[in-house]
């Protein structure tokens, strides 16, 4: 293998050594109207390569976007992304007709004349004004987005959730019926309490740790992140949320459930998508997939990164009280 890389190192070398012999001698050579219409003609047929290559992607690749946001939070950041994606885009199709339409209309020809132009204070205004602005408004929205996940009021009652990685696995503890986290810190970790609660607090006593979150639907969920070990990043893509989980720091966002998993999965764009999955594991003679939300680790943090996941579930109010009412509190199981 390295034999083959030096030996692709040599060819390389040799034709970038060839390229710059022509390019010197290129010195002698004018180009020739000839040579211009030609170049003028590829640069208009690169135009129409490019929006081909452009409405292309934009439909084959849709069907590896994520399905609509199943958080209330979430829509502002698909807002955010919509508005960028479309000023952009339309902005780069304009740019692109503007630079290889006049690269091809004022090609080189003898007879022409170049026009001596110094500059327009009023173009240099409007096109330092309008993307200032614009800026300013996109990121006033993300920063009033981005508060939007991050603090709770007092008056809001979230539903509090700890979240805590691992190499390479995640556990979550619900605060219980004072929901109120107890003290955790990796000193306390022993045998059982894998997740170090301090079980002389009192607030500790009724927590619950599970290995699958649930969540209820159009409550607000509280998540605390911690980590044990190298830094981890709680990835919850169908609620549009990330955070970094930090040793030795707390770290949180909040969001509401808006979908139940079953409601999600009867959505047309779910559906496509996961028709589109089960093609490729059907082809590969994989089980197929069903359609489920995931907390996964977004940050590479050791060999077995790509492990960390853990289901999550989305029910009514009901289905997720009896779940929880099931789960066994801590004073139980650590005794
Ligand atoms: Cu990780």
């Amino acid at each position: 293998m390295l034999a083959l890389f030096y030996i692709f190192i040599a060819v390389a070398l040799g034709v970038s050594f060839w390229q710059i012999t022509r390019i010197m001698n290129l010195r002698e050579v004018i180009a020739t109207d000839k040579d211009n219409d030609t170049q003028g003609k590829i640069a208009l047929g690169f135009l129409v390569f490019l929006y081909a290559m452009m409405i292309y992607c934009l439909i084959a690749m849709n069907v590896v976007m994520l399905p609509e946001s199943a958080s209330i939070e979430g829509e502002h950041d698909d807002n955010l992304f919509n508005i960028t994606f479309w000023l952009i885009g339309i902005v780069q199709f304009g740019m692109q007709f503007l630079i290889f339409y006049f690269s091809y209309k004022y090609r080189g020809n003898k007879d022409n004349k170049a026009l001596f132009y110094a500059d327009s204070h009023k173009l240099e205004l409007l096109w330092t004004s309008i993307p200032a602005i614009t800026i300013v408004i996109l990121i006033g929205y993300g920063l009033w987005a981005w508060n939007n996940v991050m603090y709770v009021g007092d008056d809001e009652n979230p539903i509090v959730i700890e979240v805590y990685s691992q190499q390479f696995r995640w556990d979550a503890r619900y605060a219980g019926a004072d929901n109120e986290l107890g003290l955790g810190n990796v000193n306390y970790i022993k045998g059982i309490n894998t997740m170090g609660v301090d079980m002389s607090d009192p607030k500790a006593q009724d927590d619950k740790q599970v290995t699958e979150l649930h969540l209820p639907k159009g409550k607000k969920v509280l998540f605390k992140f911690r980590s044990q070990d190298v830094l981890h990043s709680a990835y919850m893509p169908h609620f549009r949320a990330q955070m970094n989980c930090v040793p030795g720091m707390v770290t949180q966002f909040a969001y509401t459930p808006k979908y139940t998993t079953e409601e999600m999965r009867q959505q047309s764009e779910v559906i496509e998508k996961v028709k589109g999955i089960n093609k490729i594991r059907q082809a590969k003679g994989e089980e197929p997939y069903v359609f489920d939300y995931l907390l996964l680790c977004n940050k590479i943090c050791g060999a077995s990164h790509y492990n960390m996941q853990m289901k999550i579930v989305v029910e009514e109010e009901a289905e997720y009280k009896n779940w929880l009412a099931e789960q066994k509190t801590l004073a139980e199981v650590i005794k």
